[in-house]
């Protein structure tokens, strides 16, 4: 899917640091460290944040890639460091003398990536999923997508994010409300909200092949982030209880210039992008890490018992839409660099 500009990222929860490599970007890009610290400090705010966040302070440390704040050429490589990792040496030793069961766990969280990856990889301790699956590794996603921003905005590309709901709530006061309704009862919540990418050029992506469609890749780069359950387009979650005529963007022209009252399609036909505003929206579950215990089974004994309990999140919702930004900035640069290939800028 990333042909162009690729990326590889490495790090877990507790580890000492969060790692990428990307590898596409032009030479003489500018790179703007305290936009990438600044979007890193957004992922981290938002209201129902957990214990964790008062912990970390993320920015990101460049190490290649970039010399007297452009780009060359070369693979950029970032760092995050883990503060807390000072409090888990021993339990995230990479040396096979320090073996320890100290912080292992072995019931599954229902939710969680804790049951399907310890059969996957036949780990018993299942920390050794946690450790990754973790939300904690799209600090350094958000700090890759923060330098495809950049190259984004280099090309006059527009990003903002609205929040549609969370719980039951629809305005930043039910928001409040309702996080602090789930954080008494020792529960979490979800949420859904939109992503909107303005000024893009017609025709990224392509309809001639399915893998090569930018809402099939956009989707695919969303969906997976942790706690995504959903992805649509534009009105596409409601286009099944509309005609055809009410749900395709009719087209006008003004000046010589095709334009569109409406913005059903989400900016995107036939697999491209048409020139209007990219509009994503995204529903994110609720953290299936709960303060109130949720029935499951104790795979070192195989009972019935309660699941395990590890600091959590409220609800994530803000933290995640700066993730789909990020995830989205991605596609877009891959596929700005597809279509206008270029070795420097
Ligand atoms: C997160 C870091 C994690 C969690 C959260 C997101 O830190 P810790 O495990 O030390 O509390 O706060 O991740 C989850 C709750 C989860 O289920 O993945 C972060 O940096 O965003």
């Amino acid at each position: 899917m990333f042909e162009k500009f690729r990326f590889l990222t490495s790090g877990e929860s507790h580890g000492k640091c969060l790692t990428a490599i990307i590898e596409g970007l032009p030479a003489g890009l500018s790179i703007d460290t305290d936009f990438i610290n600044s979007e890193l400090k957004r992922r981290q705010q938002g209201y129902g944040r957990g214990d964790r966040m008062n912990i970390e302070t993320d920015t990101a440390e460049i190490v290649s890639g970039v010399r007297f704040g452009k780009t060359i050429g070369s693979p950029v490589t970032l760092v995050i460091y883990n503060k807390d990792y000072e409090n888990w040496q021993k339990v995230m030793s990479t040396k096979a003398e320090d073996q320890t069961d100290e912080k292992a766990f072995y019931t599954y969280r229902p939710g969680h990536a804790d049951y399907a990856g310890s059969v996957k990889y036949n780990r018993h301790d299942l920390r050794d999923i946690l450790e990754r699956s973790s939300a904690r590794k799209t600090a350094i996603e958000v700090a890759v997508g923060a330098v495809a921003k950049l190259l984004l905005k280099h090309y006059g590309v527009s990003c903002k994010s609205t929040f549609l709901q969370i719980g039951q709530g629809k305005n930043e006061e039910e928001f409040r409300a309702e996080i602090d309704r789930a954080k008494e009862t020792g529960d979490t919540l979800g949420g859904k909200f939109e992503v909107i990418y303005g000024r893009l050029p017609v025709g990224l992506g392509s309809h001639v092949h399915w893998d090569r469609a930018i809402d099939g890749r956009i989707a695919q780069a969303v969906m997976s982030i942790p706690a995504v359950k959903a992805v649509s387009f534009g009105n596409g979650e409601n286009a099944y209880e509309i005609t055809g005529s009410n749900f395709h963007d009719e087209m006008f022209l003004s000046d010589g210039k095709i334009t569109r009252k409406t913005n059903n399609a989400g900016g995107v036909e036939g697999g491209m992008t048409n020139g209007e505003d990219l509009v994503v929206k995204v529903v994110m579950k609720p953290i299936p890490t709960l303060r109130t215990p949720l029935k499951t089974v104790d795979s070192s004994d195989m009972t019935e018992t309660e699941a395990h309990f590890e600091r959590s999140d409220t609800c994530a919702v803000e933290a995640c839409s700066v993730v789909a930004e990020a995830r989205i900035a991605c596609v877009l640069a891959n596929e700005l660099m597809l279509k206008f290939p270029s070795d420097s800028i």
